[in-house]
């Protein structure tokens, strides 16, 4: 309960996309109803010795899961669970589908009818991947030599980070080359680097002018291709993104994506946003979609362009911020970033992903680096979104003095400048004056938390340092409670409110209560919070009924509090496993963060109740 994590996916989408920040229409998949097979396949598919059979894997036209209609493995499929802990999805039923299956033509009508030029650029086509299921891996390549003209592909790299599995060895190189000689290129880091060091070793190999890079779980559109390369041709400063479709982990079912951008919360996780409205407003699916940044499962760059503006910044670790950071720094230094509806590509939503340690670790290191380099002012909102201090935030995120000079050197905008026209639907907090945890300084281990989103009830629970028990202050006297509402496309964090009836502290939507003075607090750092309509404080008492015997109250201040226990040093959220037994958290004054200590007042005989205090709220710099 009342855990929450940021929402959104790393950069690799591996994860469902976070619904909650579409649209209900747009969160809706949009049922295929043209499922013709596409012909493309079997045209280009030439006799061949057939090379996958021996290996378990089937070629060609038909089979079990043409058309991108979902399949099971029947009778035989039980041991697909272990398949599914390994990738995360059904790798043994993915064995049983043709490399070659034909998928639905997910475009829009009208880009059918669109013709583009002869002379269009050549593509390197880049896969990156570690620990994925051979035949997933094999299905992207073949999807990608059967839905590109020939002429237009000039390579494909294959970048293996590390794998552990042996048939990503001998069996991929052998494979390969005897299918599609000279034209697979094979880069094998020999340790494990992120996909995101990945990424920049293929662009190394890569010799076409555009490049583009995929994870290797996807499966192509027809005509995926020209779109993109007619936009390059134009203009070689633009990103491209092809839209994303969606192939079922369990079922491999292939299944429309509506029409989005790219955008991201202030945490900086990337989430499928409703195109900008000029877009909606002009009717036109086939035109390409502003987008603020990008998923990062599928990109398409020029390659000299992108060695320009500095690739991917070489100091993020693993996966996670880079496809926000490079949105960023594409607009702010002049380029620009969009979704060609006309260039599609699904790609599998992986329920787990092969880097799981500390998948959010490396987020928000990444998270920072981006922060600290491209957001001037506005780099607080990324801190306060992962509910951690500004200094000494106890993240180490590395050198960032290459990319400020990088930033410096092309001259780039600012960021506020990047909000307002390319991101206008993100929510500003720049009123904020402090924010963090709310412990009482009596039962230091619990946190004023926004508990249950349904039932409009702040409550006392564990601390655990996530989103959910985020509080602000801000300089009019709101005190809110959970996550940033981040963007215009969800709502904002609901405000605590003291409506005078009951002892209960309620949280509201800041802009629905009765009187305004009643969503107003007063507040000093490890004094009383006041509310400014009834006088009242918000405090902690005892009870037996209460979760953790702790109940959350407004009433009348209680004199003890001024003498409650002083705090000492400055806290990092805890890390949620923590929570101290009521005993402890009464008797013992919260342990501070090393480096960071000061002599802490003798831990005294508490009284009850006791007033909530802001003693782990930092300040913004
Ligand atoms: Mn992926």
């Amino acid at each position: 309960m009342a855990v929450q994590k940021p929402v959104g996916d790393v950069t690799n989408v591996n994860q469902p996309p976070p619904r909650r920040d579409l649209a209900p229409h747009l969160s809706l998949l949009l049922l295929c109803v043209d499922v013709a097979a596409s012909t493309h396949t079997l045209a280009a598919c030439p006799a061949h010795p057939r090379l996958a059979k021996p290996m378990g894997l089937v070629e060609g036209p038909g089979g079990l899961g043409q058309g991108g209609a979902a399949a099971t493995l029947g009778e035989d499929g039980h041991d697909a669970e272990g398949k599914y802990e390994e990738y995360g999805y059904n790798a043994q039923l993915s064995d049983r589908i043709s490399l070659d299956r034909s998928i639905p033509d997910y475009r829009p009508k009208k880009c059918k009818q669109l013709t583009y030029p002869e002379d269009l650029p050549q593509i390197s086509v880049v896969f990156i991947f570690v620990n994925e299921a051979l035949s997933v891996i094999l299905r992207s390549v073949h999807s990608v030599v059967n839905h590109t003209p020939a002429h237009l592909l000039k390579e494909i790299i294959l970048v293996d980070d590390n794998s552990d599995s042996v048939e990503l060895k001998f069996n991929l190189d052998q494979y390969v080359n005897k299918r599609y000689p000279g034209l697979v290129k094979i880069v094998r880091n020999s340790k494990r680097e992120g996909l995101i060091r990945a990424r920049l070793h293929g662009w190394n190999a890569a010799t076409a002018p555009v490049v583009g890079f995929f994870d290797a779980h996807v499966e192509f559109n027809s005509g995926w291709s020209e779109p993109i390369l007619t936009r390059m041709k134009e203009d070689h400063t633009r990103i491209i993104l092809p839209a994303i479709d969606n192939i079922k982990y369990n079922t491999f079912e292939v299944q429309q994506y509506a029409n989005a951008a790219h955008g991201y919360n202030w945490g900086l996780w990337c989430m499928y946003i409703i195109p900008p409205q000029e877009w909606l407003d002009k009717g036109d699916e086939t035109a390409p979609i502003r987008t603020p940044a990008m998923i990062g499962c599928s990109f398409v760059v020029d390659r000299e362009y992108f060695g320009e503006i500095g690739l991917l910044d070489p100091g993020m670790e693993v996966y996670g911020g880079e496809n926000i950071e490079l949105g960023m720094r594409v607009w702010q230094c002049g380029g620009s970033m969009e979704v060609l509806p006309c260039a599609r590509v699904a790609h599998i939503e992986r329920t787990k992903k092969p880097y799981n340690n500390d998948i959010d670790y490396y987020a928000k290191r990444n998270a920072l680096r981006a922060a600290e380099v491209w957001m001037d002012e506005y780099k607080s909102h990324v801190y306060m979104a992962w509910n951690i201090p500004m200094n000494n935030p106890g993240v180490d995120f590395g050198d960032v003095s290459e990319r400020l000079a990088l930033r410096k050197r092309l001259q780039c905008r600012s960021f506020r400048w990047y909000l307002e026209h390319v991101y206008p639907e993100m929510r500003i907090y720049n009123n904020t004056i402090t924010y963090g945890e709310v412990r009482n300084s009596k039962a230091s281990g619990y946190c004023l938390d926004q508990g249950s989103e349904d039932d409009d009830k702040a409550i006392l629970y564990p601390c655990h340092g996530m989103s959910s028990q985020l509080a602000r202050y801000s300089s009019e006297g709101l005190l809110q409670l959970g996550p940033l509402g981040s963007t215009t496309f969800l709502p904002d964090t609901k405000c605590l409110v003291d409506d005078g009836r009951g002892r209960t502290p309620s949280l509201k939507k800041c802009d629905v209560v009765s009187r305004v003075s009643q969503r107003l607090w007063d507040f000093t750092q490890n004094g009383p919070i006041i509310s400014r309509d009834t006088g009242r404080c918000l405090e902690v008492e005892m009870s037996k009924d209460a979760n953790f015997g702790l109940r959350l109250v407004v009433q009348r201040c209680s004199e003890e509090q001024r003498l409650a226990a002083p705090v000492c040093g400055i806290f990092t959220p805890s890390d949620g496993n923590r929570a101290p037994s009521l005993a402890q958290a009464a008797e013992l004054p919260p342990a501070s963060v090393e480096g960071e200590q000061r002599p802490c007042g003798r831990a005294r005989r508490l009284k009850w109740p006791a007033s909530l205090t802001f003693s782990h709220m930092y300040r913004i710099e």
